[in-house]
């Protein structure tokens, strides 16, 4: 089992936890004031709650979809993307996936950026993790059909860069068995995939260690929206047969093995409207 890919990988994961913790190290202060921050947030009447320990003690929960104004403004606002950016879409058909956001686009429809930062899932986010979350990215993503060779993020993994990462996930059209549903289990079930293990690992990888049955598909009408602890939960997506659209919000410490992706004072961004929380997430106070 120990062939020199694995090896490699394994190297390649250590190396990444100690630049991890260089990272948090060299940035103390501020790794840990995101922590003290959290604390503010521990309100036991507030209504994200429920999901907040879905999130801490299972790894994934489920937030309000279509039927909350801004989601649906958030599903309209990237069907606009998508429909703006076809025609780039067609030529691109070579990779199973293709990500249609670009800063015009983040400005151009802010609904998008508001649902990212939508306030109650940022607080189910900071009281789950116990920190104040950083926004790493969003991204619209376009799954391809393709061939039926599974490729990366299609197969089984942990998103591994960052000592947290939390997506939140939300369906712009309808996905069923056809639509490649991201597929997950839990954190206690995750536990169970011991040892040594390659980045990606098949389905039969994975049977050995948690019974398939136990996966959560998550199928649902556009407006569905998953918080998933990604770092902590093995799961998999985009194994589709008829295109799947999802915006994929990306949260993480702030500290990850690479420099943040974005860095949102710089853009747009920082002349709108924010909550203190939001700016923070945003990394702009
Ligand atoms: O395509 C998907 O649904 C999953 C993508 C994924 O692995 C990720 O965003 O971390
Ligand atoms: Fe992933």
């Amino acid at each position: 089992m120990l062939d020199r890919a694995l090896i490699r990988q394994l190297y390649h994961r250590s190396l990444t936890e100690i630049q991890k913790q260089v990272r948090i190290l060299s940035n103390r202060r501020e790794y840990d004031a995101r922590r003290q921050e959290a604390i503010a947030f521990v309100d036991p009447s507030a209504e994200w709650q429920k999901p907040a320990h879905d999130l801490r003690d299972d790894g994934y929960a489920f937030l309000p979809g279509i039927e909350q104004p801004h989601v649906e403004a958030a599903v309209m606002a990237c069907r606009q993307v998508i429909s703006a950016r076809e025609a780039t879409a067609e030529r691109m058909k070579k990779k199973f996936f293709m990500q249609l956001l670009d800063d015009a686009a983040l400005e151009a429809y802010p609904d998008i950026l508001r649902l990212a930062l939508d306030e109650k899932a940022l607080a189910t986010v900071a009281v789950a993790c116990g920190r104040i979350p950083y926004l790493q990215n969003v991204h619209l993503l376009a799954s391809l059909p393709g061939t039926d060779i599974l490729e990366g993020s299609q197969n089984w993994h942990v998103d591994r860069n960052d000592s947290m990462v939390i997506k939140q996930f939300l369906y712009v059209n309808d996905v069923g068995d056809d639509e490649g549903p991201l597929g997950f289990i839990s954190l206690k079930d995750s536990a169970n995939v011991r040892g040594i293990v390659p980045h990606y690992l098949t389905d039969e990888d994975m049977a050995r260690y948690v019974d398939p049955a136990k996966t959560i598909r998550v199928k649902g009408p556009a407006g569905t929206r998953t918080l998933v602890d990604t770092g902590k939960c093995f799961h998999y997506g985009s194994r589709v047969r008829k295109t799947r659209y999802a915006l994929i919000v990306y949260y993480n410490s702030g500290f990850a093995r690479e420099p943040r992706e974005r860095d949102w004072g710089q853009t747009f961004v920082r002349d709108w409207q924010w909550s203190p929380l939001q700016r923070r997430v945003l990394g702009i106070d």
